[in-house]
């Protein structure tokens, strides 16, 4: 098992060659869920796991499962994979280094002629970014049983689209009812995002869980009123309202250390220069590893909006979202991991994940972990987003590893 070794070169051309699939001018990618840059990268992931002997099924949140026989059909696959969709100035290594890892470590089994006790499946989740149709991590959520299809299907990006129709447009809704795909175990190898592995010169995340995180939809009704006309005391100034909660939010997160509340989205109406903006909406992400936290950070934002608006005379109606309580990872595969890291010589650090993943919601129902390898200054959801060609090799090979680990761990418990 542990001369067997992915191969960096192709893995990096793999990376370098779907960067080009939305690849945009600083470097980075654009490739929105369920867009046509989504359906030729999955028609490219799909290609090449047909090419590998897979047989590929879809489901009907679209999720993609290109499964390679192991030596027990009965016996539900370990899945490793992660997300091709993209933020709109998104890197080209989130969520697709761990899809394309995935096809890696198979095509390096399949070359070795190594054949598994499990099935070994390479999956893609539907949108997990959320940029497009909020909340992130629709359909994996989907799969774990959070939401139900009809809702998640129902999402509607900021044009009206609905997630069904554009799921149904780039034809990739499957036959397979979401959810009814069992799996031994997931993995999943990301790049971890944030500055720890780097700055402490450490090579593997060995992920224990993700914290906990909510989205809220904020929407604030003043009055459009004229910018040269209107006296400042009789205004009811929607965007000077939604500034005050913006401070509020930021002021909230810093009162608590390791909390984040970050406001991403603004849109402002009518958006003229001469306008009194009489309506705002923005979107509000908070994250904490304790939910108790954000239980205090919403309500010290909802107590200040209610004396923000009586001061402004707007109305502000928050509403939440999402909300996704800590989720921690099975002791088995972290213990997969760890042991994949160990094997292969890499050094390690045990974190929790700050942003939200597939795994997150996978390991809802089937044991996970996660695998995170460093990113350079910490940057993500950044066109310069950047790992090197030997930290996604590392991390290629821990995740082989480490489903090689799980599944010997998997022929134990079956007897074989
Ligand atoms: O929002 C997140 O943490 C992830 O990147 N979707
Ligand atoms: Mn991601
Ligand atoms: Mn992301």
């Amino acid at each position: 098992m542990k001369n067997l070794s992915i191969d960096p070169e192709r893995l990096w051309d793999d990376l370098m060659e779907t960067a080009k699939i939305g690849g945009t001018p600083k470097g980075g990618i654009c490739r929105l869920t369920l867009t046509e840059l989504d359906r030729e990268v999955r028609d490219w992931f799909k290609t090449r796991a047909t090419a590998l002997g897979c047989t590929v099924t879809v489901d009907d949140m679209g999720n993609m499962f290109a499964r390679s026989a192991g030596q027990r059909a009965d016996i539900p696959p370990i899945g490793m994979g992660s997300h091709l969709d993209t933020q709109p100035t998104g890197g080209k290594f989130d969520g697709t280094l761990g899809v394309l890892a995935a096809l890696e470590a198979l095509r390096t089994l399949r070359e070795a002629g190594y054949e598994t006790f499990a099935p070994i499946e390479v999956i893609n989740w539907t949108n997990e970014e959320g940029a497009r149709f909020a909340p992130a991590m629709i359909a994996s959520g989907v799969f774990a049983g959070v939401f139900t299809h009809d809702w998640a299907a129902a999402r509607a990006d900021r044009s009206g689209e609905t997630f069904g129709a554009a799921l149904e447009k780039i034809g990739y809704r499957g036959p397979e009812p979401c959810g009814q795909h069992k799996l031994s175990a997931f993995f999943e190898l990301h790049i971890e995002q944030g500055p720890y592995l780097e700055a402490e010169g450490k090579d593997i995340g060995v992920v224990t869980g993700v914290q906990a995180m909510r989205w809220y939809e904020v929407t604030v009704t003043g009055q459009d009123t004229h910018a040269g006309t209107t006296p400042m005391p009789r205004r009811h100034d929607a965007l000077l309202a939604a500034a005050r909660l913006v401070q509020v939010v930021n002021a909230a997160a810093c009162k608590h250390p390791g909390a984040v509340g970050t406001v991403g989205l603004l849109e402002v109406k009518p958006g003229a220069p001469n306008v009194v903006p009489g309506e705002v909406f923005f979107m509000i992400d908070m994250r904490d590893p304790d939910p108790a936290v954000l239980d205090n950070m919403e309500n010290a934002i909802a107590a200040t909006a209610d004396k923000i608006a009586a001061e402004l005379g707007v109305a502000i109606a928050i509403k939440n979202i999402w909300s996704q309580p800590p989720q921690p990872f099975d002791a088995d595969c972290i213990a997969a991991v760890r042991e994949a890291a160990r094997v292969s010589d890499f050094t390690t650090r045990d974190m929790i994940s700050g942003a939200g993943h597939d795994a997150a919601y996978v390991a809802r129902v089937a044991p996970s972990a996660m695998i995170f390898v460093p990113c350079k200054d910490g940057i993500s959801h950044n066109e310069a987003e950047y790992s090197s060609k030997e930290q996604c090799a590392a991390g290629a090979q821990v995740l082989l590893q480490a489903v090689l680990d799980y599944d010997r761990r998997l022929a134990e418990r079956y007897g074989r």
